[in-house]
């Protein structure tokens, strides 16, 4: 892959830095799930299960990661962003529980392991999904988060915006009708920042919101989210065709299989992976304003395109 501007300006972290913080991150906010969702033995217990299945350790925290990274450069305290950080993580557990149902992608195999309605049963996927999006919002508005309710408040309304209809649920949508839409590339563009950008973008923004900065800073953030989530989902597409189940831990080579449109198989892969470069050196553009601080979220750019997993 040619050193892009998104590798050089990242040149003073370095990926090994980067792995190490997203490691922490990943274990610090496993933690803090761990102890959100703890496990009960009332009769409910069994979607706590599910809950707790689906959301404990797994996955790379890369949501999670960007909350915490954003909210460093305002330095927030870690147990606010910790929290904000478990909530945008059980959205997009919720998510990924959701999508694999027979229902949306009827998949078996998720992080290494099967699926929720594979290991319990649909039925107790579909309520742990639900009841992890639900549980984001009653993380966000306890006082724990932040003593603020105006800034409680501002964090429940970027996850609700991002999640909902007019962001990851909708993007879901429209990719359960692409075939009869016959979306042409800005079509699929808003797909994509729908299903994928705008959560990521919500990571960021929120970031921001839990340090209270200003709408300027929330949007850069937001911008760079946009931007990141759009390389990421064009990375996702680059595995699908180039990587394997063991790599990346859920099967592939599905797009192709199922005749799905992707910017792999409108460009070509060759272009796919400049594109995603170019989208990863956009998104670093947007973080001038804070210089050095933001070093580890422009590596993160260089992760996202360059990740095998
Ligand atoms: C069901 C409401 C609803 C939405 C589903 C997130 C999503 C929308 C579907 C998951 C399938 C998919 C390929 C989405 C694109 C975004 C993406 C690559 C998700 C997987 O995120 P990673 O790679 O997963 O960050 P880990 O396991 O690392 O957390």
């Amino acid at each position: 892959m040619n050193k892009s501007a998104a590798a050089e300006h990242s040149a003073g972290v370095g990926a090994e830095a980067f792995k190490a913080a997203l490691k922490s991150t990943a274990d610090a906010v496993n933690a803090e799930l761990d102890r959100l969702i703890p496990a009960v033995s009332e009769p409910e217990g069994y979607v706590v299960e599910a809950m707790r299945y689906a959301a404990l350790d797994g996955g790379k925290r890369l949501r999670p990661f960007l909350v915490c990274a954003a909210a460093d450069l305002f330095d927030v305290p870690r147990t606010q962003s910790l929290r904000v950080a478990a909530a945008v993580e059980m959205v997009h557990c919720y998510s990924l529980i959701h999508d694999d149902l027979p229902a949306m992608d009827d998949d078996d195999l998720r992080r290494g392991r099967p699926t929720v309605h594979r290991q319990f049963d649909e039925a107790t996927a579909i309520l742990a999904g639900d009841a992890l999006l639900t549980e984001s919002f009653a993380v966000l508005a306890d006082p724990a988060t932040h003593p603020d309710g105006n800034i409680r408040i501002a964090l429940v309304q970027e996850l609700a915006r991002a999640s909902g209809a007019a962001g990851m649920v909708g993007g879901q949508m429209i990719d359960l009708r692409a075939a009869e839409l016959n979306l042409d590339d800005a079509g699929l563009r808003q797909l994509q920042d729908l299903k994928t950008g705008c959560i990521i973008a919500c990571a960021c923004r929120s970031g921001a919101v839990v340090a209270g900065a200003t709408n300027e800073q929330i949007d850069a953030l937001g911008a760079y989210g946009i931007a990141l989530g759009l390389a990421f989902q064009i990375a996702d597409d680059i595995l699908d065709v180039e990587g394997s189940a063991a790599e990346t831990g859920k099967a592939t080579g599905k797009d192709e299989a199922a005749g799905k449109e992707t910017f792999v198989s409108r460009m070509g892969l060759e272009n796919a992976k400049s594109y995603a470069r170019s989208l990863a050196d956009d998104a670093v553009g947007h973080l001038k304003a804070f210089g050095d601080k933001a070093a580890l979220l422009r590596e993160a750019a260089m992760f996202t395109v360059n990740r095998r997993n």
